[in-house]
């Protein structure tokens, strides 16, 4: 915990709900308080402060809080190219200061193993802050029963599967049972809707006819098998009388199910990611094998569904945006599937890119700076029970702080990402604003585009319960 008194001055502060030209005082890893520019008690504070940092002409918002990462996950017969000391140390790097990871039980082990071994993954490696959502690929009489345990343990989010049938599946019947147990034990279900035995069938009628490159992976999992599905996991939570967050929506129809649910004023929340508001089947279908470095699930959709999304999220139909950063690398791993894109491992890198690419969408019209922040660092938080520890600038809560510079051009590149992986998905797109500082819990991470954070400063932060659902 860091004991220097920090202030932060002449920024404008920007949270979910307020824009203030405020300076913020930090103690003992906290934000002690807040006070307007030029008033006598924020002049107060610079005596007594050993660090003080400028703001002038900066944002100072809260860290960005991603919800949805796979460090160091076993996938596709490899394990994505991060770690969680790569992967925190490049969240940093892109304003996020708190993750929370995916630990997955093995089939036929219980939830306790795959939750320690997660731990084991993470303990000690991380740059930031972290916590856990448990994905259950085995639904039983034992596995419900340790739901209760683990959400007493600040897992308090389970991720069922409607694709991968064989692997991470689970039919309609663990669903609901799941979703049951999640209904009385408080735990909040995070459902990948793809309707994968359909799927399936598809790719191999695909593989088939030949049809074996990259782009491919985009035609088979269809618009309508991604809508039928999210149809389908909102009937099953109303039937059990459970919440339920859709992850990684991509396509306009999911988008118009999970309205329709929340116009029923039910407890149904969406997640998308950059990559659906920023690429689009256009790349999956770049010559060669280039596609590949799009493949993932749900897929990249025609351009056309984009402004779908940006509309959910100004209307809240869609309420957070998380990376679901799930790097392989183009050359060893991608490469897998050369000839046979039902082999290529599903997932992109963003973990750095995703306030940066947020912002644009500050910049381009699509969102306020305030719902820029509400959707990237407020809602997770609230979502999964960080708040107001993590997600906002007040008095009492982590000083998690990022100072931004709202005007400074970049451009995206695999040159001078510090993700592990050989390649960026934004290569040579060019944004406005730039992360400049990072604190965690009070201590810089980055310090003018330095890193001087440690793996082991990130501590893992156990979770209360929904907060949409008090
Ligand atoms: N989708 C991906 O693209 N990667 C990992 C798992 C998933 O559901
Ligand atoms: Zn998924
Ligand atoms: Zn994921």
């Amino acid at each position: 915990m860091s004991t220097t008194r920090t202030l932060i001055r002449n920024g404008l502060v920007i949270t979910a709900s307020d824009e203030t030209h405020a300076d913020i005082l930090i103690e003992d890893g906290r934000i002690a308080a807040l006070a307007a520019h030029g008033t006598d008690i924020a002049a107060s504070w610079t005596a007594s402060a050993e660090r003080v940092i400028d703001a002038t002409g900066k944002y100072v918002i809260p860290g960005g809080v991603d919800a949805h990462t796979h460090l160091d996950f076993p996938f596709g017969g490899t394990f994505s190219s991060d770690d969680f000391e790569s992967g925190t140390r490049a969240a940093a790097w892109g304003g996020t200061t708190t993750i929370v990871d995916f630990a997955v039980q093995t089939a036929g082990h219980a939830l306790r193993e795959g939750l320690d071994a997660w731990h084991a993954k993470a303990d000690g490696k991380c740059a930031i802050d972290y916590a856990f959502h448990m994905i259950v690929s085995d639904v039983n009489d034992a596995s419900l029963k340790e739901m209760d345990l683990l959400i007493e343990e600040g897992v308090s989010s389970f991720k069922l599967f409607m694709a991968y049938p064989g692997v991470l599946y689970s039919d309609d019947g663990k669903i609901l049972r799941a979703m049951q147990r999640a209904s009385t034990n408080g735990g909040l279900i995070m459902m990948h809707a793809e309707n994968g035995i359909a799927i399936d069938v598809l790719v191999e009628q695909a593989l088939a006819r030949g049809e074996t490159d990259p782009r491919y992976h985009g035609e088979v999992r269809k618009v309508l098998l991604e809508a039928e599905a999210t149809h389908r996991a909102i009937q099953l939570a109303r039937v059990a009388g459970a919440p339920l967050y859709v992850v990684h929506v991509s396509a306009e129809e999911a988008v118009a199910e999970l309205a329709a649910a929340r116009d029923k004023g039910l407890p149904v929340f969406g997640e998308t990611c950059p990559q659906y508001l920023f690429l689009s089947t256009d790349n999956l279908a770049e010559p060669g094998f280039e596609g590949a470095k799009y493949v993932c699930s749900t897929p990249l959709r025609p351009r056309e569904h984009q402004a779908a999304l940006w509309r959910g999220l100004r209307t809240n139909d869609l309420q957070v945006v998380s990376t679901d950063h799930c790097p392989f690398c183009f050359n060893g791993q991608k490469e897998l599937g050369r000839g046979d894109f039902s082999k290529i491992p599903n997932g992109l890198p963003g973990i750095e890119n995703r306030m940066d690419l947020l912002h644009q969408g500050v910049v381009d019209g699509h969102l306020t700076r305030r719902r820029w922040i509400e959707i990237a660092c407020a809602t997770p938080a609230r979502m999964f029970g960080l708040y107001p520890k993590k997600g906002t600038i007040a008095p009492g809560a982590d000083a998690d702080i990022v100072i931004y510079d709202p005007h400074t051009e970049q451009v995206i590149s695999a040159e001078t990402h510090h993700m592990s992986v050989d390649y960026s998905a934004y290569e040579g797109k060019r944004v406005t604003g730039r992360v400049e500082t990072v604190l965690s819990r009070g201590e810089p991470v980055l310090e003018d585009r330095r890193f001087v954070g440690r793996a082991g400063h990130g501590l893992y932060t156990p979770r209360s319960t929904c907060q949409y659902l008090d």
